[in-house]
């Protein structure tokens, strides 16, 4: 961890019911996976949620209705951030396993798709934010090459019981243009550097390294309420936005 306090936007992707056996114990709660992202501008292009198939979490008690699945870790941290039942305390109705997560359908704020649903990342750190990720493969080099694997390995969607539809057909949504990389910056620029899997760190990270500036300073939404208008005057309305209509919460580690 740095020396300054990175904040998040944590985004709540809301389970949609009936619940599964596995999250029984929630039946008639409320129930988010949050997600913690640095990037709000970019969720009207969230095509699934991440999760660590062998990754341990816990559903927590926010206040009187609402329920976050996420880390013990992060539980704790907000709990000290007023996002807990019982202040400073973290209440856990459920322990819950990341492959109890997988295929979990879900509504998340500002998407265009409907239904998205939960599916593995293999390279989720669970010391980090939340533990879960929300997936913009237009604009996440690791977003983008985790959905790839799925879609193009059969066997890894059978290992982890992903059902064809809930990758297929993959489509990218275009949701900001940067004139250097087109309207799928993170799609192109995994092409051009011949990224074979979400393994692939080094890569990766030149990827990461060179959209994720740009998209910041060159980059123009093309969809939505700030169409047209630069991604760096609109991230903070949309956060805002989203923290106002309460599909989002600040978190701070
Ligand atoms: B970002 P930083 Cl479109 N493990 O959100 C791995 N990755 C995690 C994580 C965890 N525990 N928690 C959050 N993240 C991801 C959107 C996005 C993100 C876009 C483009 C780049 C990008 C959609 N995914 O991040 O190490 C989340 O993905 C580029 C780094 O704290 C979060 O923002 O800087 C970002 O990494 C936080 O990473």
């Amino acid at each position: 961890e740095g020396v300054l306090p990175q904040e998040y936007v944590l985004i709540k992707m809301e389970v949609i019911p009936p619940f599964p056996p596995q999250l029984k114990a929630l039946e008639g709660k409320k129930v988010y996976l949050a997600a913690a992202t640095l990037r709000p501008e970019t969720m009207y292009g969230q095509t699934n949620c991440w999760v660590l198939p062998d990754g341990k979490y816990g559903a927590f008690e926010i206040n009187d209705t609402d329920v976050f699945i996420l880390t013990a870790r992060s539980a704790l941290n907000l709990a000290y951030q007023n996002l807990s039942k019982v202040p400073e305390k973290p209440t856990c109705l459920a322990d819950i396993s990341g492959n109890d997560l997988i295929g979990l359908p879900l509504k998340s704020p500002l998407a265009f798709n409907g239904i998205i649903y939960a599916l593995p990342m293999m390279t989720i750190l669970t010391d980090k934010g939340t533990g879960i990720v929300t997936s913009v493969p237009s604009d996440s080099p690791d977003d983008f090459m985790a959905l790839q694997d799925l879609v193009t390995k059969p066997a890894m969607r059978a290992k982890f019981g992903v059902k064809d539809e809930w990758v297929l057909p993959f489509k990218v949504v275009p949701i900001i243009n940067i004139p250097e990389f087109g309207d799928k910056s993170a799609e192109k620029v995994c092409l051009d550097l011949k990224i074979k899997s979400q393994n692939d760190k080094e890569k990766l990270a030149e990827a990461k390294r060179m959209t994720y500036l740009k998209g910041f300073t060159d980059g123009t939404m093309i969809v939505g309420e700030f169409k047209g208008r630069k991604v760096q005057e609109v991230k903070p309305l949309i956060k805002n936005k989203l923290l106002e209509e309460g599909t989002a919460v600040l978190y701070s580690e």
